[in-house]
């Protein structure tokens, strides 16, 4: 990427950070003053307890390692814990061969920012010249399809439309028909954020994959499971025991540009150990990142 948002996007989180860790080093505090309080600012930035903790204990040892004890070695060191941090959950290849097919199922509780973010990465495929096919499985909530059918206009990618209150398994069904009959790259599947109820959801979830997997099986179902940055530590909890019956093999991360807890992104990476792909940074079009752990760093701290 040429030229990238995210720094400006993330300018919130990285106050959150930045300014504080550099008010640490004012007056003099010795080391250990020092680290209480960058713990304490993890911690504040959503951070989560157990891994700012982590990134604190690493960062106390590598400083015994090193005689420069400078405000700016000592963020070198807490930038490279970090990002550490992130790498370790990186299961996530990211690499696509460019004749690969692909079929992304993306599921998370209402409003996390499911349909925009199809959209977003709908455009990607498509500035990359893929033919993108968008299933609208969200048959429950009113307006829901219209709102995907107009991601389908902006980016020149084709939909599988279920009437309102249609078994979106079925509509499912048609788009893995569709798929086949037309040779498309990429499926991405919309799914409803709520139902009558939680099992509902789980079931319909499940059935939706397993209708897929049954009429593709030859290509593997990626499903990312979008989370609101703005939820906190909450929508981490909520999304462990949500989702684990649809096995998550991928985070998309929204609203990163409206909060300065910029930190659940740690959390998300140590407690739940999936991978995040995607960061959503924005309302528009291309307010979507492939997530790197350094440029990520870069831009908060
Ligand atoms: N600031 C900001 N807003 C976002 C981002 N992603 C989505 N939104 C907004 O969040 C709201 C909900 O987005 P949707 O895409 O409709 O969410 P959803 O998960 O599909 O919602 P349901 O279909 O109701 O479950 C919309 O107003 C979006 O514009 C983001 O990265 N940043
Ligand atoms: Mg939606």
């Amino acid at each position: 990427m040429i030229f990238s948002k995210i720094k400006e996007n993330l300018k919130k989180t990285k106050e959150a950070f930045d300014v504080k860790i550099s008010n640490i080093f004012t007056n003099n505090k010795d080391i250990e003053t020092i680290l209480d309080e960058i713990e304490e600012t993890l911690i504040l930035s959503d951070v989560g307890y157990d891994t700012s903790t982590k990134i604190c204990d690493n960062l106390r040892q590598a400083l015994k390692k090193q005689v420069d004890k400078s405000e700016s070695a000592i963020k070198e060191l807490l930038r490279k814990e970090m990002i550490d941090i992130l790498l370790k959950g990186k299961t996530n290849t990211n690499k696509k061969a460019d004749d690969k097919k692909e079929i992304i199922l993306v599921v998370g509780v209402n409003g996390v920012g499911k349909t925009t973010s199809i959209g977003k990465i709908a455009n990607l495929y498509r500035n990359d010249g893929k033919k993108v096919l968008l299933a609208a499985a969200d048959t429950f909530r009113a307006g829901a399809v219209e709102q995907l059918e107009i991601w389908a206009q902006r980016t020149g990618a084709d939909i599988v439309k279920g009437k309102e209150n249609e078994d979106p398994a079925s509509v499912a069904y048609e788009a893995t028909k569709k798929f086949k009959e037309s040779n498309y790259d990429i499926l991405i599947c919309d799914t409803a954020g709520r139902l009558h109820n939680k099992k509902n959801l789980m079931d319909e979830l499940y059935k939706i994959k397993r209708i897929i997997n049954k009429n593709l099986p030859e290509i593997e179902v990626e499903v990312l499971m979008v989370l609101d940055s703005t939820t906190g530590q909450n929508g981490v909890i909520q999304a462990k025991s949500f989702f684990e019956r649809t096995d998550v093999n991928g985070i998309i991360l929204t609203k990163l540009d409206s909060t300065a807890k910029g930190g659940i992104v740690f959390s998300i990476v140590e407690e739940l150990s999936i991978p995040i792909k995607y960061i959503g940074i924005g309302e528009q079009i291309d307010d979507i990142e492939e997530f790197d752990a350094t440029s990520f760093v870069d831009a908060i701290v």
